[in-house]
């Protein structure tokens, strides 16, 4: 009986000894995983508040009026693609206002070198300096590489705006945002980028826009007005490079997830991006 007894105890703590190798660790990764999960999509469901130009924005890139002053900066520091960087090469933030008629961006960016290779704004343009402003109007997501569903608009130093067209060739988007970027009077490596983003619908047909311009039939779809309340998916991020033939880093301004080892994805879906909620 003892015999039995004792049998049964070793059998009872060689299982427990068996579950607490084998199971506790697949616990404590799953546990891990679940956490990280979490973090993830509390970053991306985390709303950025924008608030309302209470005057004219003047797009001259000096951030100089009042309501500038009062926004709040916000981060672009998540590296989608190249080696870690220092604060020289690259760092940069981000405020928002909007109006009635437009969205309105100032970023901040500190470069040591400025950098535009490729003259023509529709060829390579993301091996340029470049900010790229991703917008998606009615906050969908879903892909969005060749339709207007979303834009992922590349705006060059020479203030040309290029994204793919839906014959699935870049194209420049001019009309769409409005900029102009100035260096800073004491620090030159930093700039001030600042832009008035017209903010296009998913039916957006860049068909009649295409070249040759016919400016007689530029606005066929009217950008849409912007209301309190109102959100969007947006994200923001910067293409640097200090002139190596390919960008060095793209810098964002929200975690991606990568996709077999692939976080350069704004490109192609609007998932990632994250969201703005207009307030007055
Ligand atoms: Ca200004
Ligand atoms: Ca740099
Ligand atoms: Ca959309
Ligand atoms: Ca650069």
């Amino acid at each position: 009986m003892a015999k039995e007894w004792f049998k049964d105890k070793s059998r009872a703590l060689l299982i427990k000894t068996f579950m607490t190798v084998l199971i506790m660790p697949a616990m404590f990764s799953d546990l891990a995983i679940a956490a990280e999960a979490a973090k993830h999509v509390e970053h991306q469901h985390e709303t950025i508040e924008v608030s309302y130009a209470t005057k004219d924005i003047i797009i001259d890139g000096k951030p100089d009026e009042a309501d500038w002053q009062q926004a709040k900066w916000h981060p672009i520091d998540h590296m989608i693609l190249g080696p870690e960087i220092s604060a020289d090469d690259f760092s940069g933030r981000y405020k928002l206002l909007w109006s009635e008629e437009q969205l309105y961006l100032l970023t901040e960016i500190v470069d040591d070198v400025l950098y535009d290779q490729t003259a023509d704004s529709t060829v390579l343009y993301w091996d340029d300096d470049t900010v790229e402003v991703f917008l998606d109007e009615d906050a969908s997501g879903g892909e969005h590489q060749f339709n207007h569903n979303a834009f992922a608009y590349h705006v060059a130093l020479d203030r040309q705006v290029a994204d793919f067209s839906t014959l699935k060739q870049a194209m420049t988007f001019n009309e769409h945002i409005e900029t102009v970027w100035t260096r800073d009077a004491t620090d030159p490596k930093k700039i001030y980028w600042e832009m008035a983003i017209h903010i296009f619908p998913d039916n957006y047909d860049d068909s009649l826009t295409a070249f040759p311009l016919k400016h007689e039939q530029v606005n066929q779809v009217s950008p849409v007005t912007l209301f309190a309340g109102k959100i969007m998916g947006f994200m923001l991020a910067y293409c640097d490079n200090d002139r190596s033939k390919q960008r060095e880093n793209f810098i964002g301004s929200h975690p991606i997830k990568a996709v077999d080892g692939d976080m350069n994805r704004g490109y192609k879906t609007a998932d990632i991006f994250g969201k703005i909620k207009l307030i007055k």
